[in-house]
């Protein structure tokens, strides 16, 4: 028993040596196996040989022969760890400073948003303030209030598209203003940006939704030079302080006298009878504008002997791309990032 005692502990130094000299899992293998090897492993071998011991002897030396299969298993497995962690290819995944970064997913404000918001603070400056509302509508407030009579042939103009018989998607952001004249009493002075549908095939200058801003002033006293001065002052604002403007006669059933609104081409300058924005006119058509008609007001219960008013309207996209050379209508909705990263920092 002390013969084997000596040994086993003669053993565990060996391993202990032969581990120390280990550096990668292929001689780790090689080292446990001489221990224990199922076949021909120390350990194996040691428990063949306690066969032969008398029974009450057997006991004592297993557990000596076990407390060495533990020594080798608990120091292979620690060991096999280590080298799993320490492995090169691990080490320069986690820890080379010199690889470039992972860019996180960042997105960006659609450049309709940003546009709207352009036109929103120039509007919110001069004293308006913003109103949202429905997106479907009732044929009253699309089209009766603002004075399309039924069955008018000015309601083909408006390629409307019906939910049923009385409901319909807005062609306008209109029927929101009639909502809120309603409302309240004059002063009022609104602008109602929101999203519009008409019945197209998608083109590069035509889509079934599209964004507007329309806009309102009912008080007393307010007068066609407060339309032009208004408009004015917008356009100006939002392209520059210089830029050339025109009013030219025009026809809304919602609107007497009504006039269209049209500015320099900022592409050509008039100087290019080719001009692809323009068509070589040197101008551009922005905004559709008017007097609100008399009759409008009586509907929402204005006393038009007592009020007047001006509204306008235009379309985001449209102005967008004048603005910024956007030559197809549709890049504003593929959301492609790309499109859409263009028109903000970042
Ligand atoms: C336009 C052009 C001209 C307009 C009129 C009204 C209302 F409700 F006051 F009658 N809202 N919007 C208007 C007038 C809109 O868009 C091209």
């Amino acid at each position: 028993m002390k013969d084997l005692k000596a040994r086993i502990e003669k053993l565990k130094r060996d391993f202990d040596k032969a581990l120390s000299g280990v550096k990668d899992e292929k001689s780790l293998q090689e080292v446990r196996n001489i221990y224990l090897s199922r076949k021909r492993g120390a350990v194996k071998l040691l428990f063949e040989e306690l066969k032969a011991l008398k029974p009450e002897k057997r006991a004592q030396a297993g557990q000596l022969v076990n407390s060495l299969k533990k020594h080798v298993v608990a120091k292979v497995s620690r060991l096999k760890v280590k080298l799993a962690a320490s492995k090169p290819g691990v080490r320069a995944r986690k820890g080379d400073l010199t690889l470039p970064g992972v860019r996180g997913y960042w997105g960006a404000p659609h450049p309709v948003v940003l546009f709207q918001q352009k036109i929103e603070n120039i509007f919110i400056a001069m004293g308006f303030s913003i109103e949202e509302g429905p997106e479907i509508e009732t044929d009253y407030y699309n089209f009766e209030a603002l004075n399309f009579p039924p069955h008018h042939p000015a309601r083909d103009d408006w390629d409307t598209l019906y939910i049923s018989d009385d409901l319909l998607l807005r062609t306008h952001t209109s029927p929101v203003q009639i909502r809120a004249m309603e409302r309240r009493k004059p002063p009022i002075r609104i602008i109602v940006p929101g999203k519009v549908y008409r019945r197209e095939t998608p083109d590069p200058t035509h889509l079934p939704m599209f964004y507007q801003v329309e806009g309102l002033a009912v008080d007393k006293g307010i007068t066609f030079a407060d339309l032009k001065g208004t408009l004015e002052h917008f356009l100006k604002t939002l392209f520059y302080e210089k830029l050339k403007i025109r009013f030219r006669p025009s026809f809304f059933p919602f609107t007497e006298p009504s006039a269209e609104v049209d500015i320099e081409c900022l592409v050509c300058k008039g100087k290019n009878e080719q001009c692809r924005v323009c068509g070589g006119s040197g101008w551009k058509e922005i905004l559709g504008s008017g007097m609100v008609d008399p009759q409008v007001l009586k509907n929402v219960n204005i006393d038009p002997e007592q009020y007047s008013g001006f509204a306008f309207g235009m379309g985001i996209e449209r102005t967008a791309m004048f603005a910024y050379q956007i030559p197809d209508m549709r890049y504003f909705f593929e959301n492609d990032l790309r499109f859409n990263r263009q028109f903000s920092i970042k």
